[in-house]
């Protein structure tokens, strides 16, 4: 027979058995540390980091490790590193096949077998500081010839990772044998994030709980596995793809997918007292789009009114572009009109941006769940 260790003046009226009280004692037990657990978490805030495949969430979260001061292991560093020798290898074999495809000749026929080196690599082979010596000096070369720049400027006709120009730019110093990643290159490393990835940092002795979460379509069941207490949801737009289709099926407009996604989200009951924080992303790019002045977002997006170019400064240009058009977008889709949308412009890959930029979503975030992580 279980001993008996506590039992109540009702138990006994009732005249429970011993075993019974026990029960009873072993539920009450479970209850309350229930009752502690949902006190943590409702102290805690949880971000769910949303959005289509390469609109920056990942870059997102790595900035919230440098900004707070929580290092890259030297292990997560090294994975970086290789990370970024691949994103340069498939990104200058991508460039040498559109040239071919596109039918762009070669500035200086002589770069014809350093394509054809390139060509031969398999996508699968894992590279390091020594092996990716095999293919710098061909990349560098290729970099140079006006075929590949050529094929470059239209990339939006094929699938080529944004982070390929920064670190083309940058292969004297990626390609020396003591390369040692710098925050900057981990921001701009892409590995497609599979599954669900957490952070938990602390942020004013409150847990900050960031979660991380695939964006392409493959990978979006996963989502309803992190709907749980969620604080605030920060949903990522890639602002720079109107032009461009998805990896995914090769035709569907990105913007329009991403405005789908956003659609499924602002729009479901389980996030009613959820604030959704809109985050119009790659600013730097969509500047650096219409600065080359080579893609018109009307022909992609027929209801786009007004002339943008008429604005000289590229600038004042992509503000109007922002404001007058995908802010409001985004706006449009939400079916409730009373509920604030807040939403920023941000380039994830610059540091000093995402730290203006999180030092607001902080402030709206605690502001708004002040009693609740402060009173309890
Ligand atoms: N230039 C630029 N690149 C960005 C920006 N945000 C993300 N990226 C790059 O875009 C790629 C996809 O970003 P990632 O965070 O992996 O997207 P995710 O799929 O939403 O997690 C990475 O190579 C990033 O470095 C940005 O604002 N500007
Ligand atoms: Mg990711």
């Amino acid at each position: 027979m279980a001993p008996i260790r506590w039992a109540c003046a009702c138990c006994l009226r009732f005249n429970f058995s011993p075993e019974e009280i026990e029960q009873r004692h072993k539920s009450q037990q479970i209850d309350r540390m229930l009752e502690k657990d949902k006190h943590a978490i409702r102290r805690q805030v949880k971000l769910l980091l949303l959005g289509a495949g390469e609109s920056g969430k990942s870059t997102f979260l790595k900035q919230m490790r440098i900004i707070h001061g929580q290092r890259f292991e030297p292990e997560i560093v090294k994975e970086f590193q290789v990370t970024i020798y691949q994103n340069i290898v498939r990104g200058m074999k991508v460039l040498v096949d559109a040239r071919q495809k596109l039918n762009i000749p070669w500035e200086n026929p002589k770069n014809s077998p350093f394509g054809q080196h390139l060509l031969r690599y398999d996508n699968l082979v894992v590279l390091d500081s020594h092996t990716f010596q095999d293919y710098a000096p061909s990349i560098k070369r290729l970099w140079m010839d006006s075929a590949i720049r050529q094929a470059f400027d239209r990339r939006r006709e094929f699938q080529l990772s944004d982070s390929v120009k920064y670190f083309l730019d940058n292969m004297d110093r990626i390609s020396r044998l003591d390369y040692q990643p710098v925050n900057q290159d981990i921001l701009h490393a892409r590995k497609a994030t599979k599954g669900i990835s957490e952070f938990i940092i602390p942020i004013n002795n409150i847990p900050f709980r960031f979660v991380d979460v695939g964006g392409q379509r493959s990978q979006r069941q996963k989502w309803f596995q992190c709907f749980d207490s969620v604080t605030s949801i920060l949903f990522l737009v890639s602002s720079s793809e109107y032009d461009q289709v998805l990896v995914e099926d090769r035709k569907t407009n990105r913007l329009d997918e991403s405005r789908n996604i956003f659609d499924t989200i602002v729009n479901n009951v389980v996030f009613k007292g959820v604030s959704i924080i809109l985050f119009l992303n790659k600013t730097d790019l969509l500047y650096a789009k219409l600065r080359s002045r080579q893609s018109d977002i009307s022909q992609h997006w027929p209801n786009f009114v007004g002339d943008p170019y008429s604005l000289t400064d590229v600038q004042v240009c992509s503000q109007w572009i922002f404001n007058v058009f995908m802010y409001k977008l985004f706006r449009e889709t939400k079916r409730d009109r009373v509920r604030p949308l807040f939403h920023h412009f941000t380039t994830a890959v610059d540091t000093e941006n995402i730290k203006v930029v999180f030092n607001a979503v902080k402030d709206t975030i605690l502001h708004k769940n002040l009693q609740s992580l402060m009173l309890e």
